[in-house]
């Protein structure tokens, strides 16, 4: 019987305590290199973790739920090529008994999902495998997974761990490949025909789309230039603010709510909140009021499907937050604000925008948004145009409320008034609807009665 081998975490871009959310193996099955053996999620990004090489699997180290950073043992693997192989010489008589194998570093990509090669690290095994070692740069080099398949259809999808790993291997968004084998199930020739589809209708598209590119300019022949890199988050939410804004036809309906009134509330209210422990800033007035609005307007709480000629309209209501922080722009998103009164509401703003700081959210306090408030109130300005949270199909923007001559009953009178900014998918919701939409939208938060 071969040495049992221990399969490690490899480097995960320096996150630390990744959430495991699948294990994808089991103690004494037989793998193939680059089966894949775990699924972790990191902040933004679903990636699984390859098999470096085949054998028997002889303990699993690792459940779901755990957390787990770069070297962390996940699993004991008897190597197939060990088992019949006569025994590589060793490097140093103080090889410990049980070898480890990392995988190769891969560097943090800004795409939603992908898969993290596990190839044998440089160690006492690694550095006397050749083969095993060779298979590191081409492992490295596997494409990631598209930025658009959707992990959670990806992970129901009827299909075989072979034919998952098929699907990761090509980038295939397997939530969306129509199966035909027994009782749906995918084949790899559905796989395939999918594939193949995207690449016709892409070859169809692609003058069409191709984007001009930005001229690439050496700023120093100009003046002393220093150069940082982008956060990580900065480089994951660029790469899907890009996505959204050549995707999406964006169009952005700008509407002005009397505050005067919820204002006095909030005043009215706010030494009780504070007393206990509750920051009611005007954004959980505004959660409410949002979700009071796509409760009439469910179009707006909806999205696209993959093929983009349905509309999935959710009975849940998921309310993402802008929140800036000092590594970039994160969304936590308040699950079910619905079932939430106003001080729950500010509590649980309160409580994530600390984490969203901090660092501190998990990955699945920001996914499952159904609709996002993008508020810049507490900073200033007049209005903008906030970029959709696509797949979602609008983004409410919030500028500071500022005293206004309103003309009422022949007289200009002061009041509170609150720029409203409402960037929606012209593909989805039209324009009327969304005027229909930010008006009722103003007139609930000019009526604060519904609110409190
Ligand atoms: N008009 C006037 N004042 C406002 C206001 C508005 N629309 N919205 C908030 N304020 C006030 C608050 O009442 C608070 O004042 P007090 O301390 O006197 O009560 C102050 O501004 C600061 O509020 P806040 O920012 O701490 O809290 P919030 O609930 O309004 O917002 C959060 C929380 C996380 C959304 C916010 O802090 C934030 O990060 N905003 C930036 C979002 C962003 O970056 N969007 C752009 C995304 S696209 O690049």
């Amino acid at each position: 019987m071969a040495t049992p081998i221990q399969v490690l975490v490899p480097d995960i871009g320096g996150f630390k305590d990744v959430d495991v959310i699948d294990v994808l193996v089991k103690d004494g099955q037989q793998i193939e290199k680059e089966t894949p053996l775990i699924t972790l999620e990191t902040e933004k990004a679903a990636m699984d973790v390859p098999a470096p090489e085949a054998g028997k699997i002889t303990q699993v180290k690792i459940k779901a739920g755990d957390k787990v950073s770069e070297g962390s043992l996940i699993l004991l693997l008897e190597p197939a090529a060990a088992a019949g192989a006569p025994p590589m010489p060793k490097p140093s008589a103080a090889a410990a008994p049980v070898e480890a194998k990392k995988s190769a570093p891969v560097a943090p990509s800004a795409a939603d999902t992908g898969s993290v090669p596990a190839v044998p690290a440089a160690g006492p095994t690694a550095a006397a495998t050749p083969s095993a070692a060779a298979a590191a740069p081409s492992a490295a080099a596997t494409p990631r997974a598209a930025a658009t398949i959707d992990e959670q259809a990806f992970s129901k999808a009827h299909a075989s761990p072979s034919v998952r790993k098929f699907a990761r291997e090509l980038g295939a968004d397997l939530g969306s490949v129509k199966g035909t084998g027994i009782k749906g199930r995918i084949t790899p020739d559905d796989v395939k025909a999918y594939v193949k589809g995207l690449l016709t209708s892409a070859r169809a598209t692609a003058p069409a789309t191709a984007l001009p590119k930005v001229p690439v300019v050496d700023f120093a022949q100009f003046g002393a230039v220093e150069v940082k890199p982008l956060s990580r988050i900065q480089k994951i939410s660029g790469a899907r603010l890009q996505a959204s804004w050549i995707n999406l036809p964006h169009v952005t309906q700008h509407e002005d709510a009397d505050i005067t009134e919820l204002e006095d509330a909030r005043a009215a209210l706010k030494s009780k909140a504070t007393r206990e422990g509750v920051k009611l800033t005007p954004l959980a007035f505004i959660v409410k009021a949002c979700i009071l609005s796509l409760q009439e307007f469910p179009r707006f709480n909806a999205s696209l499907d993959a093929t983009g000629e349905n509309l999935i309209f959710k009975k849940y209501f998921n309310i993402g937050f802008a929140a800036d922080t000092p590594n970039g722009l994160v969304v936590p998103v308040i699950a079910n604000a619905d079932r939430l009164n106003l001080y729950d509401i500010a509590r649980t703003l309160a409580a994530m925008s600390e984490k969203a700081r901090s660092g501190k959210l998990k990955a699945t306090e920001m996914q499952g948004g159904s609709f996002t408030i993008s508020s810049l109130g507490g900073i200033g300005g007049t209005s903008f145009t906030p970029i959709i949270n696509a797949p979602e199909v609008a983004i409410l923007g919030v500028s500071r409320s500022s005293q206004k001559p309103v003309y009422e009953r022949g007289a200009f009178v002061p009041r509170l008034m609150l720029p409203l900014s409402l960037s929606y998918d012209h593909r989805v919701i039209d324009g009327a609807e969304a005027a229909r939409f930010v008006v009722f939208l103003a007139k609930t938060l000019s009526d604060v009665k519904a609110l409190l």
